[in-house]
């Protein structure tokens, strides 16, 4: 087995303006925090990125207490130690609990540094982590994310936008008083088009009649309706609904999986490595949906090319069976720290994964360093 050792691992804080803000039920991001972890061993450079967000908004962890629990906590964990898989550096970071954000940054970096040591590219090795009998893909099926908008015409002329550009699945972020007239709208003008709503945790069991009127509009899913951190209530909602619930944030590791489809609390997983811990998780969580023939797909943080070719990587496991919330780079920052950009295929809705070895995409230094200069101007000190 091909080993690395771990000499240094630097972290770069970067302020990253999005070409477009997204709105969802628990706050406006516009300019997102991001931790970049450069990790060496020998020659080799690796690279994670670390996805908490400005506040506990969508997780308990932010980007401050992320760079705490990395800093003071899992680095020096790591440094100086020689690993042959993801698994054993899980293993060294495992006095720490939770905090799966700042875990899945190093373990990216960690897992780009074993495909490079061995010469194959990410997704190759996170196909070999179980058996798996089917291929990966080369290219992957991608649809988009549409934040709040101030008017439902808003939200109209965007999705005519984003259909014109070649995506072939719309998400809607809905809220309380924005989602059955939003998706009636969307419905009469689209009759056809592949559609989905995700709540981000906007609703309770006592909503489950209003939910219930969403049935009509054929929706590919609805996405976390209830708690951040529970599975029993969605159990009693999915019975309520024709649509199927898929969960996001309740999901932290594949026995989560196991729970809601024993409670049957829905139908449909979706999958954000490091709302896991980290790939390897996440391919434990791919590994019982591919068996159990469960629908998934891989959710989207807004990441920087260093995320976003990682989360290329799983999405072409063939476990991954629905369209995931990966966009074309101009969709998010311009420029983005990788090279090249990813595009749409527009075609049929799919963006290549990257073939070459690690992440097998270039990270440009001199951007990290512009972007790190901006921090300051939008950020706190204490952050
Ligand atoms: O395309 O990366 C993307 C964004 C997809 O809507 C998206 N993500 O709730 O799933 C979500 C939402 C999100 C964004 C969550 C940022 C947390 C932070």
């Amino acid at each position: 087995m091909t080993a690395i050792t771990i000499d240094s691992i630097r972290l770069h804080r970067v302020a990253m303006p999005l070409v477009e803000p997204l709105r969802t039920s628990f706050g406006l991001e516009a300019v997102r925090p991001v931790v970049l972890a450069e990790m060496r061993a020998g020659e080799r450079v690796g690279w994670g990125e670390c996805v908490a967000g400005e506040g506990p908004g969508y997780s308990y962890e932010t980007i401050g207490t992320a760079q705490h629990i990395l800093t003071h906590y899992l680095i020096p964990k790591l440094v100086g130690q020689t690993v042959s898989s993801a698994a054993e550096a899980r293993r060294l970071m495992a006095g720490v609990r939770g905090h799966p954000n700042a875990k899945a940054a190093l373990e990216g970096a960690i897992w780009d540094l074993l495909a490079q040591a061995r010469g194959v590219a990410l997704a190759d090795l996170l196909w070999e982590r179980y058996p798996l009998t089917k291929p990966r893909r080369d290219r992957v099926l991608v649809g988009v994310s549409i934040g709040i908008q101030p008017t439902i015409d808003a939200t109209l002329a965007i999705i005519e936008k984003r259909l014109a550009e070649g995506y072939g699945r719309i998400k809607l972020k809905i809220q309380p008083g924005w989602d059955v007239e939003l998706a009636a709208a969307v419905r009469s003008a689209y009759p056809d088009i592949c559609l989905m709503l995700d709540a981000n945790s906007a609703y309770t069991l006592d909503d489950a009649d209003h939910l219930a009127k969403l049935d009509r509009f054929n929706l590919l899913m609805l996405e976390q309706p209830l708690g951040h951190d529970d599975i029993y209530e969605h159990s009693k909602l999915q019975p309520r609904l024709q649509t199927p619930i898929c969960l996001d944030e309740s999901i932290h590791h594949a026995n989560d999986v196991r729970l809601a489809l024993e409670l049957k609390a829905c139908r449909i997983i979706n999958l954000k490595p490091p709302r896991v811990g980290g790939l390897d998780e996440a391919c434990a969580v791919h590994k019982v949906c591919y068996d159990e023939g469960v629908p998934l797909w891989i959710g989207g943080m807004l990441e920087t090319g260093i995320g976003r070719a990682q989360n290329l990587a799983i999405a072409s496991l063939p476990g991954v069976t629905l369209p995931s919330d990966l966009s074309a780079t101009n969709r998010y920052y311009a420029p983005d720290i990788t090279e090249p950009p990813f595009v749409l295929n527009r075609e049929d809705s799919t963006i290549a994964v990257p073939s070459g070895v690690g992440i097998g995409v270039e990270v440009q230094q001199d951007r990290i360093a512009t972007f790190a200069g901006r921090w300051n101007d939008y950020f706190p000190a204490w952050m």
